[in-house]
């Protein structure tokens, strides 16, 4: 208790009396360990209360509540310190009833982890605790004053009129989009939605920023289908000459500025031909930046019914004793029945076996013309496209070196 002064002496008892009082170097740090969050997600802070002494301190600690960061779970960091029993989520907030902590000696600490999930808007969120010595006590600011072990982002204030020390970790919101993909035009008409062979299809890919910071550098991976070649790009980087589907292809889009659109457009070329077994052309974006769910990043078109594009009759002579036609489509051989391809075979011996290695339908060739094999190849196999079989016509082989087909 100090005396008023009354004789110009009694200053010196004054500072005498103020040199008595325990000196600490109170400090806190906190720190979630990253510089960007994202809406949606959980993110964990850390807060250390340090006294570096000399003298003991028993301070009090606030985490103050902050929009856009619910606390969840409080408890004592696995290097606890001299926390045993943490503060529930209403204790750490108080500011006018702050949480006492335990007494700390010199380069005694107290430790709490919590998590807290990310509802913020905007483009960033700042998030602090503060510490303040107990009465009695002096906070000397040196720690407070030092950024000595602090992650990025995070900095810390002293106040010495209170002792007060305050720690700050301000995060960038990651910026938010959806993604949708549309077909907006292809060059035949009537426009039916249906994937022509030689058509030009051209699509939009929008990315829409939708919350948080500008995005730079969007990636995201564009799956050119079977059938169709990726002819133009604009509105990202990562196309330079024409590529051929199935390929996974990676574009970047520069910039989707705040509140804005970053429009992306695609143009493919469909086959004159489809591969066999193309029977929709079915086109998405995904990977990168777009989010998992995206619903409206697909975009599927039928190709036309298959229709034969040959003379209806086919007409075969040949100096071969044996047509083999008994091998269907799927590489198996067909006894009966129809099916979509064919093969045709001139060969000097009849083939009745499993098919030969060298009957490759996808990589054959299609004759329209009445002039076929002649003479017969080592294996002259001819796939063709049709509807049915003529019934009455052997599967398994013709034993003539004159034969007329009609698919
Ligand atoms: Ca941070
Ligand atoms: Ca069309």
């Amino acid at each position: 208790m100090l005396v008023q002064p009354q004789r110009p002496d009694c200053l010196i008892n004054v500072a005498i009396d103020q040199k008595t009082q325990p000196l600490s170097d109170l400090f806190i740090t906190k720190s979630n360990g990253v510089q960007s969050v994202r809406p949606g997600e959980q993110t964990t802070y850390t807060i250390r209360v340090t006294n570096d002494g000399p003298e003991p301190v028993t301070p009090v600690l606030s985490d103050p509540f902050v929009a856009g960061l619910t606390k969840g779970t409080l408890q004592c960091s696995s290097t606890p310190g001299k926390c045993t029993t943490p503060p529930t989520v209403a204790q750490l907030e108080s500011e006018t009833s702050p949480f006492q902590l335990p007494t700390l000696n010199a380069s005694g600490f107290y430790e709490i982890t919590f998590t807290a999930n990310v509802n913020a808007t905007g483009t960033t969120v700042a998030n602090q605790a503060w510490t303040a010595p107990g009465s009695g006590t002096i906070n000397s600011g040196v720690g407070c004053n030092s950024a000595t072990g602090l992650d990025p982002s995070v900095t810390r204030v002293y106040d010495p009129s209170t002792g007060r020390c305050t720690v700050t970790d301000t995060d960038t919101i990651a910026g938010q989009v959806t993604v949708e993909k549309e077909l907006v035009a292809e060059s035949n008409t009537p426009q039916n939605k249906i994937a022509e062979p030689a058509e030009e299809l051209t699509y939009e890919v929008r990315i829409r920023h939708q919350g948080g910071g500008a995005i730079s550098d969007f990636d995201f991976v564009e799956f050119i289908p079977d059938g169709t070649t990726r002819t133009a790009v604009t509105g990202a980087s990562g196309f330079t000459t024409p590529v051929r589907g199935p390929a996974p292809v990676k574009l970047t889009v520069n910039q989707v500025p705040i509140g804005e659109t970053a429009t992306v457009t695609i143009k493919l070329l469909t086959a004159a031909n489809f591969p066999l077994g193309v029977t929709e052309i079915k086109n998405r974006v995904g990977g990168g930046g777009v989010p998992a769910d995206c619903s409206q990043c697909e975009v599927t078109l039928p190709t036309p019914p298959s229709e034969p594009t040959f003379p209806p009759t086919l007409s075969c002579t040949t100096s071969g004793n044996f047509f083999n036609t008994a091998y269907d489509g799927a590489g198996g051989r067909k006894m009966s029945g129809t099916d979509l391809y064919w093969g045709v075979a001139m060969k000097e011996e009849e083939i009745n076996g499993p098919p030969p290695t060298d009957l490759v339908y996808s990589a054959a060739s299609v004759y329209t013309d009445s002039a076929l094999q002649n003479p017969p190849g080592a294996a002259g196999w001819i796939a063709l496209t049709s509807m049915t079989y003529m019934s009455g016509i052997s599967m398994r082989s013709i034993n003539t070196n004159s034969t007329s087909i009609r698919p």
